[in-house]
């Protein structure tokens, strides 16, 4: 690997990617695999803190290796990888469990809101689910994590881990920096613009997937919920709808808010929402043709899981084995 600083981030197969997972996460890849040495995983392990049906979770596992490269993530250029294929995150989780406080992992809002949701599975990995997440990333001491705005706090305890860990043990992890974008950072939902699209809503007009076909993201936006006014602005407080609409696009199209605006000048809502539908649509074509392509060459997936957990594999080892050491544990003779 070149000398260059390190990426690391991670996507649940947790269902279909949404517009928001594009927005808020694999947009921001794209460019940085010309710069910086990044790996990103397909984090399976995570996915099992809500039950999940065996043979779907397989489908989606796969599939979604498939969106990595289909949105543009050259395998050559960064490690690509699931997740459970490389133990070295199972077995540094259970290290970090133990310099990790029960207080601060209830303070972390998704296991609030996680916890509300499936109020029948309020499971021990969902609690400490961040420290799965702090072992992801200090694994391949990665300088830099870019996710969407709700990872925020997850980000915050995995340094405070790191920073715990460091002051008994001495310089063994890099501590990470957030890299999240200012637009497209949090898509709201299409239903509620006050809560952020999300790929297990139960209401699939809620959110884009990433997959839907051309005419039902038109639909979808059409039917979007907005404000009784009739002006394109932003303005989140009292036009979250419109403002949701408008960072999309603005996301998309590489437009400010201001030229948004006086673009749709005297125009309604509904020629605002066409075109949002339209561009949406149209940057999603050849990814979907591109992941279709993909999902029928099983082969070649194959492949690139392997290339990428070999790779991914070697590097983790090393941080593995320097916690081992430092901690008191006998090498394996
Ligand atoms: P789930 O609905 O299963 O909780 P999710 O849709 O929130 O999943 P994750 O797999 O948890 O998706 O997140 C993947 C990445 O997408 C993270 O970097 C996260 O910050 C980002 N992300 C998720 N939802 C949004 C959103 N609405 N807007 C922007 N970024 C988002
Ligand atoms: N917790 C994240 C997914 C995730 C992740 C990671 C992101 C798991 N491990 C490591 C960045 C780095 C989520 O819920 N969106």
């Amino acid at each position: 690997m070149k000398d260059r600083k390190i990426i690391f981030s991670g996507i649940q197969p947790s269902g279909d990617l949404t517009l928001g997972n594009y927005l808020g996460a694999i947009i921001n890849w794209i460019p940085l695999q010309e710069e910086y040495n990044c790996i990103y995983s397909i984090v399976d392990l995570h996915a099992l803190t809500v039950r999940q049906t065996p043979a779907e979770l397989r489908k989606r596992t796969r599939s979604l290796l498939a969106l990595y490269i289909a949105c543009g993530l050259d395998p050559e250029k960064n490690i690509l990888f699931v997740q459970s294929h490389n133990s070295a995150h199972a077995e540094l989780a259970w290290i970090l469990d133990c310099y990790t406080y029960m207080g601060e992992l209830n303070r972390m809002t998704q296991f609030k809101e996680k916890a509300q949701k499936h109020a029948e599975n309020i499971n021990a990995g969902l609690f400490t689910y961040p420290v799965l997440m702090a072992a992801d990333i200090l694994l391949y001491q990665a300088d830099m994590v870019p996710v969407g705005d709700d990872q925020r706090q997850h980000l915050e305890i995995t340094r405070d881990i790191a920073q715990r860990f460091n002051n008994i043990y001495g310089d063994v992890f890099k501590v990470p920096e957030p890299y999240i974008p200012k637009v497209g950072a949090r898509i709201m939902s299409l239903q509620e613009p006050e809560k952020k699209m999300s790929k297990s809503d139960e209401n699939s007009n809620s959110y884009i997937s990433l997959l839907d076909d051309p005419n039902v993201i038109i639909k979808k936006f059409k039917r979007a919920v907005t404000d009784s006014e009739v002006q394109v602005r932003y303005d989140v407080d009292n036009k979250p709808g419109i403002s949701n609409l408008m960072s999309i696009y603005a996301s998309v199209t590489g437009k400010s808010y201001e030229e948004i605006e006086s673009e749709f000048e005297g125009k309604g809502y509904g020629d605002f929402k066409l075109a949002v539908g339209q561009v949406v649509a149209d940057t999603l074509k050849p990814i979907q043709e591109k992941h279709k392509e993909l999902m029928e060459n099983k082969d070649y997936l194959d492949q690139i899981m392997k290339d990428g957990v070999e790779r991914a594999g070697r590097l983790s080892y090393r941080t593995l084995r320097k916690v081992y050491k430092k901690i008191g544990l006998v090498p394996r003779p």
